[in-house]
């Protein structure tokens, strides 16, 4: 049941920076993209092994971007006060930058990547360093911990790549009255914004409420209500719960609330679960490649120095999809990249080979036009470089389409 739609060509993996002398050893696969006309999914044909994207040698600090640091306080503080949960569980911790707002004698992490879960466990949150699964639910239970109140994940749950093991596992171990709360983007954002950029190794899913329905359903849990961010260029916040038994003792039963119809009805009206809406999206993909190759192929031409703020996964699937960088022909349409985090400095961007340095090391006046790889920080970074801008300096992007401003 499952077709195929769009081929994003041959990828490396999104967030694997490298030395020099690590090019020839590089890791492609091929990014194909596809519908599951049953539960309606979007999701990688191919998945790429676990081990291999997520490892002790990860770079994503999600506390490096100042605003995420200020969304999942505020998050927080909203699930403290609506659910007052006395456990809580994050799956995928990073670098904790959630765990952070929870006191650490009720609250554990979940994060396969060592490095990060050292982070947490240095905080004093015990953290389970492994991939979530049943295996996983188990011991933990066997740990000891009571089921949890409050289950939270933020972009990792389109990170598992077997959902109905990763769900069944969250009711193994979600308490009776207990809240599943996770964030990813969204599928339906990303067809109106053209971001085709979301699709790489590590987003094995990009969900549809319609799909998470589905799929949680099978599961014995239910959404319970859908909150629309703007964070990550659009993405769905999710409340699930025990799908309830008959009768519904000791279970507290959380009615379905009006912005989970809303959100079904307005991506069935959109056309998310007809598989000609997302043959569409394919062709705004291709449009888009050219014209975002055109441009800066035709400031080159004219002399134009290009750069970029943002060494996003996002632009690993640019920047190869579109040819930029390491072919022979292209390998200064963009000069280089800056970034703010340190593991990503010194290196070089994945597949494309563009440097990466760090923000203090460039003198933005020196270039004409930058790329917007971190897009969905624009308005932050427009902030930031408000001198380039007075400059005459212009930013590209290539969201909701190619273009200067
Ligand atoms: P950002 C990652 O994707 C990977 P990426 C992952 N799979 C995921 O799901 C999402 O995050 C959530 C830098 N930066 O958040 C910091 C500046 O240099 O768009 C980051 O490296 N200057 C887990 O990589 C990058 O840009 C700045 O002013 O697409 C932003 O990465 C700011 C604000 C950021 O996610």
């Amino acid at each position: 049941m499952k077709k195929e739609f769009l081929d994003l060509g041959r990828q490396p993996i999104a967030n694997k920076f490298l030395r020099e002398d690590e090019f020839d050893g590089e890791f492609f696969y091929n990014l194909k993209v596809v519908f599951d006309d049953d539960t309606k999914l979007v999701s990688l044909k191919d998945f790429v092994k676990p081990e291999l994207m997520f490892n002790d040698d990860y770079v994503y600090h999600t506390s490096l971007s100042v605003p995420m640091v200020k969304h999942f306080k505020e998050t927080a503080e909203m699930l403290m006060e609506e659910f007052n949960p006395l456990t809580v569980m994050e799956i995928g911790s990073n670098d904790g930058v959630f765990l952070k707002n929870w006191a650490n004698d009720y609250t554990i992490g979940v994060e396969p990547c060592g490095n990060f879960a050292k982070i947490t466990e240095d905080m004093g949150y015990q953290t389970y360093s492994e991939f979530w699964t049943t295996k996983l639910s188990e011991k933990i239970k066997n740990d000891g911990h009571v089921d949890f109140d409050l289950i939270y994940a933020a972009n990792c749950i389109c990170h598992i790549q077997d959902l109905d093991d990763c769900f069944s596992s969250v009711k193994n171990i979600l308490s009776k009255d207990g809240v599943f709360v996770f964030e990813d983007p969204s599928l339906l954002r990303m067809l109106e914004r053209g971001s085709y950029d979301q699709i790489y190794d590590e987003h094995a899913h990009i969900f549809s409420v319609t799909a998470l329905d589905n799929i949680l359903m099978k599961n014995g849990l239910k959404i319970f209500r859908v909150d629309n961010l703007s964070v990550h260029g659009g993405s769905n916040r999710i409340y699930v719960s025990h799908l309830p038994p008959e009768p519904y003792t000791f279970f507290r039963y959380r009615p379905v609330e009006l912005s989970v119809r809303e959100n079904l009805q307005r991506e069935d009206d959109f056309g998310l679960n007809e598989f000609k809406t997302h043959q569409d999206f394919t062709k705004r993909v291709e449009k888009s490649k050219n014209d975002l190759v055109e441009l800066l192929v035709k400031l080159k031409n004219d002399g134009k120095r290009i750069m970029s703020i943002g060494a996003t996964a996002k632009s690993t699937t640019v920047f190869n999809y579109c040819g930029i960088g390491a072919a022979p022909w292209q390998t200064d349409l963009i000069e280089l990249i800056t970034d703010t985090t340190k593991d990503k400095q010194g290196k070089y961007s994945p597949g494309s080979h563009i440097p990466v340095v760090p923000r203090e090391s460039v003198n933005l006046n020196d270039y004409d036009y930058v790329y917007l790889g971190a897009w969905n920080f624009k308005d932050v970074i427009v902030n930031i470089e408000s001198e380039f801008i007075q400059n005459g300096g212009k930013f590209i992007t290539h969201v909701p389409n190619v273009g200067v401003g």
